[in-house]
């Protein structure tokens, strides 16, 4: 059994969620204690909280987007409510640039706003066993629950630095290859300000280094993928870097 759910509520089941697999992908000695379960908004709200539970985590960690923060609050109300000791963290978007008044904020042990990338495991890691390194579990969690903690209900979590990142790329399965979109991205943050969007307010602006990136787009090609979906906010803003991409792929095309 895991001691760590991640888990959302995609806007369809075509829609990959990319996130969850950056935190996964960085859970380092915690990683064969976690699992990624992918809902979307159209299953029932018990029907998902009943699979969640089946798992008989320690920790369930939400990723929370505009088109999920209805349903997902009758989750995890129905998870609160069955299982008030199970921590509940949140993180996306939706509860990264607002959180007071959110019903999901309050239903919520913690929520980490911004890229959690790194930030979810060091919270698990506090959760589960009190440390605050990265040394190695010697013995698994086993149904371990989580202890008790000074850390704060809200967590901002630091930009990570995408040269200590683990890339997750190979996180994407067979069956996410061959049946959904497939999201990656060369950059984030956005030099723009355009006053509608939550991307105006990710700043620096900062590339996966290249040669990893296009590492992994290989392996990605290698595995049979034929489409990629890329979510950097301004792709041509280095033109240097677009550029190489571009030629990348059109190596493989020719
Ligand atoms: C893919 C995508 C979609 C997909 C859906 C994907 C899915 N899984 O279902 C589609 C195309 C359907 C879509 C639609 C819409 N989208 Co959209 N979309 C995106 C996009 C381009 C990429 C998301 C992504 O993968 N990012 C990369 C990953 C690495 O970042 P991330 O998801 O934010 O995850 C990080 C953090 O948020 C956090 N995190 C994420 N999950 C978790 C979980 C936990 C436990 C923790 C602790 C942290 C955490 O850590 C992650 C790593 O750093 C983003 C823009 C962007 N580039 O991010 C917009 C974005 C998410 N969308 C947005 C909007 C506004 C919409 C629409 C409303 C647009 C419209 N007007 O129609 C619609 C709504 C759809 C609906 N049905 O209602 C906004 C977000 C609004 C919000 N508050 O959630 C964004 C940010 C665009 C923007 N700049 O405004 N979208
Ligand atoms: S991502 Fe696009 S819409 Fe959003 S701030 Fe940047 S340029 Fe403007």
């Amino acid at each position: 059994m895991p001691d760590i759910v991640l888990t959302t509520l995609n806007a369809k089941f075509s829609h990959a969620a990319f996130g969850l697999r950056y935190l996964f992908a960085n859970l380092g000695e915690l990683q064969p204690h976690a699992v990624i379960a992918e809902f979307d908004i159209n299953q029932r709200p018990l029907d998902i909280a009943e699979k969640i539970l089946a798992q008989n985590p320690a920790i369930i960690g939400f990723g929370i987007y505009i088109w999920n923060v209805e349903e997902t609050t009758e989750v995890i109300s129905a998870i609160k409510r069955i299982r008030p000791e199970i921590k509940i963290i949140l993180g996306g978007p939706e509860v990264s640039y607002e959180t007071e008044g959110q019903g999901i904020v309050a239903l919520a042990d913690h929520v980490i706003t911004g890229e959690a990338d790194l930030k979810f495991a060091e919270v698990c890691r506090q959760l589960l066993v009190g440390r605050e390194s990265s040394q190695a579990l010697t013995e698994p969690l086993g149904s371990m629950e989580s202890r008790p903690t000074s850390l704060p209900k809200i967590i901002v979590a630091e930009l990570p630095e995408f040269s200590r990142l683990a890339l997750p790329y190979d996180f994407y399965t067979e069956a996410d290859l061959a049946h959904r979109i497939v999201y990656v991205e060369a950059s984030r943050g956005c030099p723009f300000t355009c006053e509608f969007c939550l991307s105006s307010l990710d700043i620096p602006v900062r590339q996966v280094p290249l040669d990893k990136f296009l590492a992994a787009m290989q392996r990605l090609l290698d595995r049979g993928l034929k489409q990629f979906k890329f979510v950097d906010r301004t792709f041509n803003l280095n033109i240097l870097t677009s550029k190489a991409i571009l030629e990348f792929y059109c190596r493989w095309s020719i």
